[in-house]
């Protein structure tokens, strides 16, 4: 009988993970974000799936957005590896000018890792954060699976 408690609350419990790793978070400039930091999906099930939630795929447009995300991750996968997440942006419609899928507009702002975007292998085409357990940017092949993270849809 202890034993199958035991393994009716590792289930709970399992259950219970699962629901962390991807959920709404709040920022400390009040804005929402949904991050799933399991890295199951490619770059496009990434905007599908925020797309389903009525968000779209983070844009960081500045310095005090990309604090904010920052911020963010850190207080909430403070003990643990940071997931690599997906990012709205990629250079698929013009190569090497990378855009905010959100606007469809260049960069302005960037936060590229060191060396960063490389286009390793010529097929580099979306964007992460999280390669080096910071909030650089990396691009990546898009069919390579990560997490996300979505924001809202600003009316
Ligand atoms: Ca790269």
């Amino acid at each position: 009988m202890a034993r199958r408690s035991l393994l009716v609350a590792a289930c709970i419990c399992c259950i219970a993970i699962g629901i962390v790793r991807a959920k709404l978070y709040t920022s400390t400039q009040n804005n929402t974000y949904f991050i799933e930091a399991r890295h199951k999906y490619n770059w496009f099930q990434s905007q599908n799936q925020c797309t389903l939630q009525n968000m779209t795929l983070l844009s960081i447009e500045n310095a005090d957005k990309n604090r904010e995300i920052h911020d963010l991750i850190n207080e909430n996968f403070k003990d643990k590896e940071k997931p690599l997440l997906y990012i709205g942006a990629n250079d698929l419609a013009n190569l090497k000018h990378f855009c905010w899928t959100k606007t469809g507009l260049e960069f302005d702002y960037t936060n590229w890792s060191e060396g960063e975007p490389n286009n390793y292998g010529g097929n580099e085409h979306c964007v992460h954060i999280g390669l080096y357990d910071d909030d650089t940017w990396n691009d990546v092949d898009c069919s390579m699976r990560f997490g996300y993270i979505c924001e809202e849809n600003k009316k």
